[in-house]
């Protein structure tokens, strides 16, 4: 395969996970940076890749665009399969989907840009909402680490895997909202070990402006 790109935006955490997927498995990309804050997402240049208006979008070497990270996190997995970054058998991987959906479908829907931002329009408390439901998301989290026992170094044993790609994002996400990761043990322990992994440096949010 030659070339991808992928459209990010250096705070999101849904663009966080593909980044870090991409530096796990050494692929090479070209990175077009989204700047939400100034809504480029809903520029009609990048609706057209795009029409949900959001991060990330992988443009793959055929030219085609595709969003939503977990379909892309898939992509990757059957194009690049060494590193795995998911388990070998059936229950394993669905133990590991579960973990990475109770984030990607039940925390960060609810604490999306777009979502705070008409919250705020209909005058209700955004900031108050997102903790809300992020606290609770983590809360189940926690306790499906803790219930089945299966979370180690990382979140599924010693290997990482899409369940550490969407945790740690949101982790941040938590602290921007002040959410107490200190009530969260199991969750605290593998976010401070995925923190040191060169890949998750690498991926990790910096502002483009802000130059090293
Ligand atoms: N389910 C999508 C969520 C994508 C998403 O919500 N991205 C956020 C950034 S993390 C975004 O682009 N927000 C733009 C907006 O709300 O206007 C995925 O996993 O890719």
């Amino acid at each position: 395969l030659s070339h991808l790109t992928l459209y990010s935006y250096w705070r999101s955490s849904s663009s966080w996970r593909v980044r870090w997927a991409l530096a796990h498995k050494g692929i090479s990309y070209s990175l077009k940076e989204v700047n939400l804050l100034a809504e480029d997402q809903l520029a009609p240049g990048y609706l057209k890749y795009s029409p949900t208006g959001t991060v990330p979008c992988l443009v793959l070497p055929n030219g085609n665009a595709y969003g939503e990270s977990l379909p892309i996190l898939e992509w990757l997995e059957e194009t690049y399969p060494t590193p795995p970054l998911l388990p070998q058998d059936p229950e394993s991987r669905l133990a590991v989907r579960q973990l990475a959906h109770v984030i990607i479908s039940q925390i960060q829907p609810l604490q999306n840009l777009s979502v705070l931002k008409k919250l705020t329009q209909d005058g209700l408390a955004s900031r108050d909402w997102a903790r809300h439901w992020i606290q609770k998301g983590l809360g189940a989290f926690e306790a499906l680490l803790e219930g089945k026992n299966c979370s180690g170094t990382y979140c599924f044993g010693g290997e990482l895997t899409w369940a550490d790609l969407c945790l740690v994002p949101q982790c941040y996400n938590a602290r921007r909202f002040d959410v107490d990761l200190e009530l969260f043990p199991r969750i605290r322990g593998i976010e401070g070990r995925c923190l040191k992994l060169p890949s998750c440096q690498s991926a990790f949010p910096r502002d483009p402006k802000i130059q090293p």
